[in-house]
C-alpha cells in the first residue's frame, strides 16, 4: 500500500540520511574507494534477493546512489523503508 505524504514524513525521521526525490526514497552513500562500494552492492544484493524488493541504484567510483520505490504500488511503501534499513545496515559494515 502506497504511503501518504504525512506517513512518509514521519518515517523519514527514523531514517536519517534518506529523503524523497522525484517520488522515490533516496540516499547517496560514499565509501572509501571503489572496492568498498562494490562490496556494499554485492552484500546488499544477497539481502535484496531475500527481501524480493529491489532498489534502483547507480555506482560511480566510491559513490552509490539509491532510489527505492514500489513499482507495483506506484509509490513509496513500507517495503521501501524496510529496504532502506537493510541498506543502511549493510553500509555500516562496509565503512
Ligand atoms: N521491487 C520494487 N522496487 N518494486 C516492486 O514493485 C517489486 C520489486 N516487485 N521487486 C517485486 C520484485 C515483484 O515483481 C515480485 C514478483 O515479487
Amino acid at each position: 500500500m502506497k504511503l501518504t505524504t504525512i506517513e512518509i514524513r514521519k518515517l523519514l525521521k527514523q531514517h536519517p540520511g534518506w529523503s524523497v526525490e522525484n517520488g522515490k526514497l533516496h540516499r547517496d552513500y560514499r565509501f572509501a574507494d571503489f572496492s568498498q562500494a562494490i562490496g556494499f552492492l554485492t552484500m546488499a544484493a544477497l539481502k535484496i534477493e531475500v527481501l524480493d524488493h529491489h532498489p534502483e541504484w547507480a555506482n560511480v567510483y566510491n559513490r552509490v546512489s539509491v532510489n527505492c520505490v514500489t513499482h507495483d504500488a506506484g509509490g513509496i511503501t513500507m517495503k521501501d523503508f524496510a529496504l532502506a534499513a537493510v541498506l543502511d545496515q549493510v553500509a555500516k559494515r562496509c565503512a
